[in-house]
């Protein structure tokens, strides 16, 4: 008998368990265990109803991703589920937690489903690059209508019980899952209700049969939410053959379009998120039964962009916020803003009208630094110069409670040199928030050289309970994230010396599928601060300072590396700046030369990589995994081609360094040279995958 799915039988009822823990996710031995105990329970002539349930946290979180590009063991979820279509007793799913795609498949594959009212109900599979592969893109538009079908499996986001019960997705809310599906078991005995199988249902196909538009508008807007991604496309698709296809045909087609895609690159770069994430945020080396620090109110110094968004990341998680400022004004300023922005986001329905007055009444707004002496944590946001920062911690650390936890939240600068100035270097540390900060997911916590262990563990799991994803990095000028940024700027000028053009070099890093290119984001933020940070560590990029020194700093004069209409953020190029880099460049005595955008890709994500197998070598980041997570979460790096180091392993190891040895005798740039550490790792033909498992193991 199966050791992870149960049957007892209770009255005329039976109930199958499932206790695959931590999600239920179905193993082949799940599988088994459910296509045993359905069978058993369907030949049970004392049994009237069966219904099917989960122990733990939650119901079926669905396929075990983890099986994935593995040889496939029998049985197959299609056969379970027809087992449980064949039954002629009725069979109702029993649901509880999340029933994600596997999971809600075959529940969609039972005659009956019923919820407990905080469930959700989801095809997440796109997420993970594929289309669901056991009839969810033909049984869910047949219980929900073709139309919100589309919309939940393009879009991959779960629904509510509430909404399940509206769409016709479930039967019933129930009050407890497994007590819930008995008593409505019951109900459907006693009234002798027909078995419902959705395979056979047609009745919201019809309308969509006469006019198949819908199909052609929402592959139409996969295709360009989602340029360059296969499994938007692809799950619009499959849905679509609800509509002309038999249902099993439709099947076969589902199956094998599953298949093609658990085996392409983009589906394997987003498991590979998937996973990566799930690592990072867990923090190895820690002393054994080593626990966080209490946290029960945070103070925030200073109300500009990055605190204002730091302190609305804690109060949307209902955390108590002291907001501190040095005058009036500037934290008028600063409250002002964030009821603006909680204000908009309730009047596009995104939270309720009442939640902005809920979480201003969190927010403390005071003057004067002795007002972090109540927060159990204290997030410094103030300017990024050195001197400012230890200005800053010497009065924290006069004022802070003993204990509290001390974080920066510098992008760039010396956390040990910040915690010297105070009495209690092994509370300090670094939080480093991406901006905005109410928006991005991504947290870099810094550990220095002497932060305590559980000081480290109260930042990773705050950040966890604000809804980020932290990664521990090491100290170094820009940590992992922006380290790599200013290599890749670097490449940017040198790239443009060459002989490219910012909306070429741009061009090509947005069809690689960033959010942005390097020249529009240098003029969105600003390219006075690169220029001042230049000035400072007496460094010359001549056509960045040209372009600075023209009076062009970016978006907010209207010029910067592109010009911008009144009013408009959209770059446009302009000729006065391809006339700076050619003047510039004779000055330099540098001939530009047509460069091709293979050249361009290579130029810009090479590079990047090379700085990362040098973060590792470092200990900067822990495993190459970890890099990744930062780029995806703090960068946009598109989720299909899997972070930095996944692409490296991709394109193949060895092919990059000779590239980069390429590039370095070519431009005569030896700072290119490929790291010891890649080098190595491409001649043993090893790659960052096989590194990252090893040290995740270790
Ligand atoms: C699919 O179903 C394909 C079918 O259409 C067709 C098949 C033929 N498998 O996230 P957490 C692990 S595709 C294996 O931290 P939470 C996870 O790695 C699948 N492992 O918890 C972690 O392990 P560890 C469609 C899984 O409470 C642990 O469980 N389904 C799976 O924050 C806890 O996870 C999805 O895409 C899995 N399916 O969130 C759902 N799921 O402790 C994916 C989780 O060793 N899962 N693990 O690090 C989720 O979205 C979240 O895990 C969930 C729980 C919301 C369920």
């Amino acid at each position: 008998m199966s050791e992870v799915v149960k049957l007892a039988v209770t009255g005329h009822c039976a109930v199958i368990t499932i206790d695959a823990p931590p999600v239920n996710a179905l193993s082949a031995a799940v599988r088994r265990g459910i296509l045993e105990n359905v069978m058993a329970a369907n030949a049970d002539s004392a049994v009237q109803a069966i219904v099917i349930a989960c122990a733990g946290r939650t119901f079926i979180a669905g396929a075990d991703i983890t099986e994935f590009g593995k040889p496939p063991q029998p049985p197959a979820l299609n056969e379970v589920i027809e087992a449980i279509e064949g039954c002629a007793k009725p069979v109702i799913a029993a649901i509880h937690g999340t029933a994600l795609g596997g999971g809600l498949e075959l529940a969609l594959g039972c005659h009956f489903r019923v919820a407990v009212a905080d469930a959700k109900h989801g095809l997440p599979e796109v997420k993970l690059g594929l289309v669901p592969g056991a009839g969810g893109t033909q049984r869910l538009p047949r219980a929900v209508g073709p139309e919100f079908g589309v919309k939940m499996i393009v879009s991959g986001e779960p629904i509510s019980a509430s909404e399940a019960l509206e769409h016709g997705l479930i039967d019933e809310i129930v009050e407890g899952p497994a007590d819930g599906a008995i008593a409505f078991a019951k109900k459907v005995v006693a009234e002798q209700r027909p078995l419902r199988l959705l395979r056979n249902d047609d009745s919201k196909l019809v309308a969509a049969r006469a006019d198949r538009s819908l199909f052609t508008a929402a592959a139409a807007a996969a295709t360009k939410k989602n340029r360059g991604v296969n499994a938007p496309l692809a799950c619009a698709e499959a849905v679509s053959w609800t509509l002309d296809t038999p249902f099993d045909d439709a099947l076969k087609k589902e199956r094998e379009t599953f298949l093609r895609l658990v085996n392409d690159d983009q589906s394997k770069a987003q498991r590979h998120a998937f996973f990566a994430e799930r690592e990072a945020v867990k923090v190895r080396g820690l002393p054994k039964g080593v626990k966080p620090r209490p946290v029960e109110r945070v103070a925030i110094v200073g109300a500009g962009t990055m605190g204002g968004g730091i302190a609305m990341s804690f109060a949307n998680a209902g955390i108590p916020v002291t907001l501190i400022e040095t005058g009036e004004a500037q934290l008028t300023r600063g409250l002002a803003m964030m009821q603006k922005s909680w204000e908009a986001t309730a009047a596009r329905g995104g939270i309720a009208p009442d939640e902005p007055a809920k979480r201003m009444a969190l927010i403390d707004g005071k003057i004067g630094l002795d007002n972090v002496r109540d927060a159990d944590l204290v997030i410094e946001a103030v300017f990024e110069t050195m001197a400012i920062k230890k200005e800053v911690f010497t009065a924290i650390d006069a004022h802070a409670k003993l204990g509290a936890v001390l974080a920066t939240n510098t992008s760039y600068l010396d956390i040990n040199e910040i915690a010297a100035v105070t009495e209690r270097p092994q509370d300090v540390l670094g939080m480093h928030f991406f901006s905005p900060a109410n928006v991005m997911k991504l947290c870099e916590v810094v550990r220095a050289e002497r932060t305590a262990p559980d000081a480290l563990l109260t930042a990773t799991t705050m950040a966890n309970r604000i809804r980020k994803t932290p990664v521990v990095v090491g100290v170094c000028h820009g940590f992992v994230g922006n380290r790599m940024l200013a290599v890749r700027g670097l490449q940017g000028e040198a790239l443009l010396k060459s002989g490219a053009l910012p909306d070429q070099v741009d061009a090509v890093l947005t069809r690689f599928g960033l959010p942005m290119g390097l020249f529009a984001m240098g003029d969105l933020a600003g390219l006075d601060i690169g220029w001042r940070s230049r000035q400072d560590r007496g460094l010359r990029w001549d056509i960045a300072d040209a372009i600075c020194e023209s009076g062009r700093l970016g978006q907010k004069t209207s010029k910067g590396y592109y010009r911008y209409e009144p009013g408009s953020r959209a770059p446009i190029p302009d000729p006065e700046v391809e006339k700076l880099i050619d003047e510039t460049c004779k000055r330099l005595g540098l001939t530009r030369r047509a460069i091709g955008d293979q050249e361009i890709l290579e130029r810009m994500i090479y590079p990047m990589i090379n700085e990362g197998a040098r973060i590792l070598e470092e200990n900067i980041a822990a495993r190459p995994g970890d890099i990744d997570v930062i780029w995806l979460y703090g960068y946009g790096w598109p989720v299909h081609r899997g972070g930095p180091m996944f692409y490296a392993d991709l394109v193949g190891l060895k092919t990059i360094v000779e590239r980069l040895e390429f590039y370095a005798r070519s431009l005569n740039e030896p700072a290119l040279k490929p790291t010891a550490l890649l080098a190595r790792l491409a001649r043993e033909g090893s790659s960052f995958a096989s590194l990252n498992a090893a040290r995740t193991a270790g």
